[in-house]
């Protein structure tokens, strides 16, 4: 979708530091870091929100979180450990929507808020 922030990123469009990748999912920086270390993790396909991704395709919500292990354990934060969330439409924080996993570390997160 060419006026989806995120299909712009992985299409090598907009810029973005990106972490890793695996062949069918991106790991790139937020723009707007909420912690030392905040990365997104989304699909290489356009798909609405996360319960919409993993209904089209299950195992895309696998490799997401697989992915999201690697990137936490490259930047150090596997131990003490870190969050995942998956901010679900707009009563939920949901700003951009193409799938994504913000994964949140580096620092000691309440819980919460
Ligand atoms: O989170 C959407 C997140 O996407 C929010 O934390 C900002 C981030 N964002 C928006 N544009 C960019 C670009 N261009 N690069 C990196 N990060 C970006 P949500 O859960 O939808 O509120």
């Amino acid at each position: 979708m060419s006026d989806c922030v995120f299909c712009r990123i992985v299409a090598g469009e907009l810029p973005a530091r990106v972490r890793a990748s695996s062949p069918d999912a991106l790991a790139f920086d937020d723009i707007a870091p909420q912690a030392p270390v905040h990365v997104l993790i989304v699909p290489k396909a356009h798909h609405r929100d996360v319960p919409g991704m993993t209904a089209a395709d299950p195992g895309l919500a696998a490799e997401l979180i697989g992915l999201a292990a690697e990137v936490a354990a490259a930047t150090g934060i596997a131990e003490p450990g870190y969050r995942l969330i998956a901010n679900t439409g707009p009563g939920g924080g949901q700003t951009v929507f193409h799938a994504h996993l913000h994964l949140l570390g580096g620092t000691r997160l309440n819980w919460p808020g």
